[in-house]
């Protein structure tokens, strides 16, 4: 007999897996695993989220005609990995061949190349079709050129697509409208309030499961609430796409590197655990965008800004990631050794901007992208933190997190480990950033204001701490002349006051 396996962020009808199984016939086999909740201390929400999500696709499979052997977590079950599961079925069942479609991780994929021999079973691996961009495609696109700039790469994801071009031209003059994006909020500006998707049976079920089993692991899980906020049907995705898109989408643009103490998710679509679960296609997300922006609901700077998210970054990074792994995840640039600030796990720290970021987190599984790489992703930079504990921190505390576009997101964006491949230059900032796109100074135990006083902010010494402790690998990036340029136009007084307070700061980094 033949079966299909079907992994949790694989949750989707245009699976390449069930386009090749026989409805009736085949079987589709899913499993909630200990191994895949555990590699890394995931969120409680991001397992509530995949086993739930898991669960309803499975039944409405089933509601469909599918056969479907469904492995529910049990602590005392010896089946504790996708290998374990495969043994078992096979043998129940007498499954002789075996489908799956490419998985979003290397560790796993690697495990899955090795199956049909170490199992000795026939194994066949199936493309993943649900990406604009195939992994083939990237590497030609990529392959000879000395630097990988997602600008160059989305401009053809959008002749490609069609999506915002007017024949072949850019719809509105420009490619990327991000000069007008970049506004911070005012505190007149009304933000939508979300709602979450009322608690089934199901949903209990599991969040019982998640709080009595994964108690160790990070984050609030509420058993007691009626709603649970992320989409784990396609129904539900399908509702969250249209609430952005009616309440959110026309202001995504100005304020999307903005942040705020009143309200953490701001314009920002919360669609990425949908897209990357496999409950939203990233096409019919844009054509959404597109459309509002045909029918003059939304300006052109929130619809391309939306967008160039999906299919340039979100595509980007997927295809970086698959061209440049396994090498790519143990760069380490600066060779920081650093350990994660133990903030980074109980959110304890008089830094406003760290501590709203990382309640965020720790409240929701969700940070907008400018917390993540300007205040938690900047200050680990800033402070040398080894790349593999901040990546591996990345992956476990967001609902979204998936290795394929968490590593590079950290690795490369965040920490400059690759030396520069995927961003030109570090994204390195002292606390006057964070001030101008946020109210959070103005809360906070420290002076935005000052750099080597005992209460001034951690991120100014550190900046400076940064850009001298690196010089030699900086100083000759063109898109880091003018920082040096004010570094040498400073007196050696200021530099020796920085280096102090910043050798300060590092020494007492888990009380600051
Ligand atoms: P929105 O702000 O509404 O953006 C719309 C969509 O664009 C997102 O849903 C997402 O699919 C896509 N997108 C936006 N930025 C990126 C990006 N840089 N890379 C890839 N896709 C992008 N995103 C993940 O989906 N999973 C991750 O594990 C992840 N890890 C990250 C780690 C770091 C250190 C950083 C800096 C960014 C990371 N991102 C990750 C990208 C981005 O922060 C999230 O996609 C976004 O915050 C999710 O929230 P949203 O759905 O409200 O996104
Ligand atoms: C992230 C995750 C978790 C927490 N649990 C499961 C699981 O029990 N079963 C499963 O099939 N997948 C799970 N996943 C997702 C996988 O670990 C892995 O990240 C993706 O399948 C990679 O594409
Ligand atoms: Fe963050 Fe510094 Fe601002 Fe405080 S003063 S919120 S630490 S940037």
């Amino acid at each position: 007999m033949r079966a299909g396996l079907i992994l949790g962020d694989q949750l989707g009808r245009d699976l390449p897996t069930l386009d090749t199984l026989d409805r009736g016939k085949d079987l589709v086999v899913m499993a909630e695993l200990y191994e895949e909740a555990t590699y890394v201390k995931h969120h409680k929400q991001k397992i509530a989220l995949l086993f739930s999500g898991m669960r309803h696709f499975a039944s409405e499979l089933e509601s469909d005609g599918w056969r479907v052997h469904y492995h529910k977590y049990d602590p005392k079950s010896p089946l504790k990995t996708f290998e374990d599961v495969l043994k078992e079925v096979s043998y129940e069942y007498r499954v002789d061949s075996w489908i799956v479609t490419e998985c979003g991780e290397h560790r796993l994929q690697q495990q899955i190349d090795n199956w049909s021999s170490a199992l000795d079973i026939d194994v066949c691996v199936l493309d993943d079709t649900r990406f604009i961009c195939d992994k083939k495609e990237f590497a030609e696109w990529a392959r000879g050129r000395k630097q990988l700039r997602m600008e160059y790469f989305y401009r053809q994801m959008r002749r490609k697509t069609g999506l915002l071009m007017e024949e072949d031209q850019p719809a509105g003059g420009e490619w990327n409208y991000d000069a007008e994006n970049r506004k911070s909020l005012r505190d007149d500006v009304d933000i939508p309030e979300r709602k979450g998707f009322d608690v089934d049976r199901i949903d209990a079920e599991v969040i019982k499961l998640v709080t009595e089993n994964f108690a160790d692991h990070p984050g609030h899980l509420d058993t007691d609430a009626e709603q649970f906020q992320w989409p784990r049907t396609r129904k539900q995705a399908q509702t969250a796409l249209r609430f952005f898109i009616n309440h959110c989408l026309a202001d995504f643009g100005q304020y999307q590197d903005a942040m705020s103490h009143r309200q953490p998710f701001l314009f920002h679509s919360l669609l990425a655990t949908s897209l990357n679960m496999g409950l939203l296609s990233p096409v019919e997300v844009c054509r959404a965008a597109e459309h509002a922006w045909q029918k003059g609901d939304v300006p052109i700077n929130a619809a391309e800004g939306f967008i160039r998210q999906i299919i340039g970054w979100r595509e980007y990074v997927r295809g970086l990631y698959w061209w440049l792994m396994p090498d790519y995840a143990k760069h380490n640039h600066f060779r920081n050794q650093r350990k994660l600030p133990a903030c980074y796990w109980n959110g304890d720290t008089r830094m406003n901007c760290m501590a709203q970021s990382l309640k965020n987190t720790f409240d929701n599984a969700y940070a907008h992208h400018i917390q993540r790489l300007m205040v938690t992703g900047n200050f680990a930079l800033l402070a040398g933190v080894e790349p593999t504990r901040i990546c591996d921190w990345y992956l476990a505390v967001y609902a979204d997190a998936y290795d394929w576009v968490e590593l590079p997101n950290t690795l490369g964006m965040v920490m400059h480990a690759d030396g520069g491949l995927m961003a030109s230059k570090p994204y390195a900032a002292s606390g006057s950033y964070i001030n101008r796109m946020s109210d959070y100074c103005k809360h906070c135990h420290y002076s935005v204001k000052t750099a080597v006083d005992d209460d001034s902010c951690p991120f100014n010494s550190l900046y400076w701490h940064f850009i001298m402790r690196h010089d030699t690998l900086l100083r000759d990036n063109p898109r880091m002349s003018m920082i040096y340029r004010n570094l040498d136009k400073m007196s050696d007084d200021k530099k020796r006051a920085l280096k102090k307070r910043g050798d300060f700061v590092l020494e007492h980094i888990d009380a600051l």
